[in-house]
């Protein structure tokens, strides 16, 4: 090591810091750190090590930084972001692109050079007075191909906090890769705070070096934009899986039990808050990961692992009817982060949470008092739309035994979901895996949310619910989609569901449980265990089988009436899906796939004909023949 590089060190990691960065014998993490630190200009710098004095100084130091303040329950500690920085801010976050790199114009980028240039000045002098906090976790099982490191460096206790939380250590790993220079770098500073919350987030950046597999994020504290392992490794993930032959996809995995011992797991794409988190944790079933998944083929099945080890999780409508099993989690001991909660007495409360919201508290607004407003007067509401909690899965009873499994769990069905109150149908399931891609996945939209910046409830196109992390051009990855099971004996099922179906009076026409009604119906449909109907858009349940179910899970009721409010095929609105997405791939994508236009075109004419025959509205009764 040059004697500077060696003296920066020094000065910067006093105690056995040094030392622990020093055991891992990697130069090109050495000079990451030398760069930051040159760069940010920290006091200090804390190595963290997986040793549990180590992490336990750092949930302390959120604490004392006033990031977190502990709650009543034992282990529960509450955040609070900044009143405009309370999610992804999608207009902000850019890949810093090399002049001779093309990524499509639907991808938000910026010339690398001038990326560069801005993020450098931002960064500069930015941690002076603070101390840089160094983790190490491993995305995906440790000990596996699918396996990343990655290094963080922020000057949050929180960020870290967090990330302790939500992945597998990596401290260990980074030792066995000596000098291996394939890991992902992330470097995030929260920059100046007023009221512990960043000030600056007028300039607040989330730059992706597509190049160098590293991240920069500032002036923010949100997790979605500043925990580097999360979105922002999946866009590194997702380049990383399109050089390798592997798929990285925003995606929970459930294991849905069948008869006898039988598991099947399925992994399903719903855009953020559309119900992802409380479908992998369905009562009855076990939970492998909630938001992102890595695919392989491994002994010629697809396999998949959960890519995290905890869940940063939407809080709203969890309450103890709908969500029994997060609310059981989110009201015991045991540790967890809630942020942009209303808290009451140490307690944390929130929209939907099944009971009255008091009337006052504190909130990511500061004191709050119902009906208080914004600057533009509109309502703040007691706790945010987006406020999210922090937990790690070994927590949870409903933890699926092979979670760290290095191979993986065997995918039995893939499934996509949107939120869409008026065209498809709750369930469905594809012809064929091209089917399932072409008009499920690279045909789905939904309705905005509050887990991004901006308007809520537009329907937005939303290409298999990864489009605000694609880092390649969208006719490529869906050609991944399409080519990746190539060869396979047996591919999985591809399905969509819909938990957003409203009737004419505006009435949602399912109930939060009824998913575990589509998924039992899945599995079963896995082992070709039930028929279905064919439909012009896909296969749909027969009756007599949904009745069965919902008695055998919910215990309810299911008439003839609902069956056919909920599954009647709405030609008018599916053809306007189709123009809608036909029009986004020939106006947006240059480089869409001749199939994918096939493939809407066939299920145009089929819808049509449709149609002609039977009207604007079709009852399964009808198509059952
Ligand atoms: C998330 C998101 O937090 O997708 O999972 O926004
Ligand atoms: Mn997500």
């Amino acid at each position: 090591m040059c004697p500077k590089v060696e003296q920066i060190l020094q000065d910067k990691l006093n105690g056995d810091n040094y030392e622990k960065l020093m055991c891992l014998n990697n130069p090109k993490l050495h000079q990451f750190v030398v760069q930051a630190v040159e760069l940010c200009n920290p006091d200090s710098v804390f190595v963290c090590t997986d040793s549990e004095e180590d992490i336990a100084h750092i949930r302390r130091q959120a604490v004392e930084n006033n990031e977190e303040t502990p709650l009543a329950i034992d282990g529960h500690t509450i955040h609070f972001d900044g009143f405009s920085d309370q999610g992804r801010d999608k207009k902000a976050t850019k890949y810093l692109v090399p002049k001779d790199i093309e990524l499509g114009s639907n991808l938000n980028s910026i010339d690398r050079d001038q990326g560069f240039s801005e993020i450098h000045k931002l960064m500069k002098g930015i941690m002076q007075g603070r101390v840089m906090y160094v983790r190490f976790f491993c995305l995906g099982p440790r000990n596996s191909q699918f396996s990343i490191s990655c290094v963080q460096l922020t000057d949050s206790a929180y960020v870290a906090h967090s990330e302790d939380l939500l992945y597998r250590p990596g401290y260990q790993q980074f030792k066995q890769l000596g000098g291996d220079e394939g890991f992902f770098r992330f470097l995030h500073s929260a920059g100046r705070l007023e009221n512990n919350v960043s000030a600056d987030v007028a300039n607040r950046r989330m730059y992706i070096d597509i190049a160098e597999d590293m991240v920069y994020s500032v002036n923010t504290q949100y997790g979605g934009n500043t925990i580097g392992l999360k979105k922002l490794a999946l866009r590194l993930a997702i380049r990383k899986a399109d050089r390798e032959g592997w798929l990285a996809e925003h995606m929970f995995i459930l294991g849905v039990g069948g008869p006898g011992d039988r598991v099947t797991y399925f992994a399903g794409a719903f855009p953020s808050a559309c119900g992802k988190t409380s479908t992998a944790m369905l009562p009855g079933e076990t939970i492998v990961g909630d938001d992102i998944a890595y695919f392989r083929i491994i002994d010629n099945q697809m396999r998949t692992v959960n890519v995290e080890s905890g869940i940063f999780g939407i809080i709203r409508d969890v309450c103890p009817q709908d969500d029994p099993l997060i609310y059981q989690v989110l009201t015991s001991p045991g540790e967890a982060i809630f942020s942009n909660v209303l808290i009451k007495d140490g307690r944390p409360c929130w929209l939907g949470m099944g009971c009255d919201l008091p009337e006052e508290g504190v909130n990511h607004s500061g004191k709050w008092l119902a009906g208080k407003k914004d600057k533009d007067g509109n309502e703040i509401t007691a706790s945010h739309k987006n406020a999210r909690y922090t937990i790690a899965l070994k927590n949870l009873a409903n933890l699926d035994q092979r979670a760290n499994d290095p191979n993986g769990v065997p995918v039995g069905g893939i499934i996509y979901g949107g939120r869409d109150s008026d065209t498809s149908v709750p369930v469905q399931q594809s012809f064929d895996w091209a089917h399932g891609i072409i008009t499920m996945g690279a045909s789905l939209e939904s309705e905005t949310t509050a887990a991004t910046l901006g308007a809520e409830g537009v329907r937005a196109f939303n290409l298999m619910s990864n489009l605000d992390f694609l880092a390649i051009p969208l006719g490529r990855y869906i050609n991944n989609n399409l080519q990746f099971i190539k060869g396979l004996e047996n591919p999985p099922l591809v399905f969509a569901v819909n938990y957003f179906l409203k009737d004419a009076d505006g009435e949602y026409l399912n109930g939060m449980l009824d998913k575990g009604v589509w998924m039992k119906w899945m599995e079963l449909r896995a082992h070709g265990d039930l028929d279905a109907i064919d439909t012009p858009t896909g296969m749909i349940p027969r009756y007599e089988d949904l009745n069965k179910l919902f008695k055998q899970v919910l215990n309810k009721p299911y008439s003839q009436e609902q069956y056919v409010q909920q599954f009647t095929l709405r030609v008018e609105e599916n053809l306007k899906k189709l123009a809608r997405i036909e029009n986004v791939y020939r106006k947006d994508v240059s480089d869409a796939p001749a199939i994918l236009f096939d493939l809407l075109g066939q299920q145009r004419d089929r819808l049509e004909k449709l149609g002609q025959k039977h009207g604007k509205y079709v009852s399964p009764l009808v198509l059952q023949g």
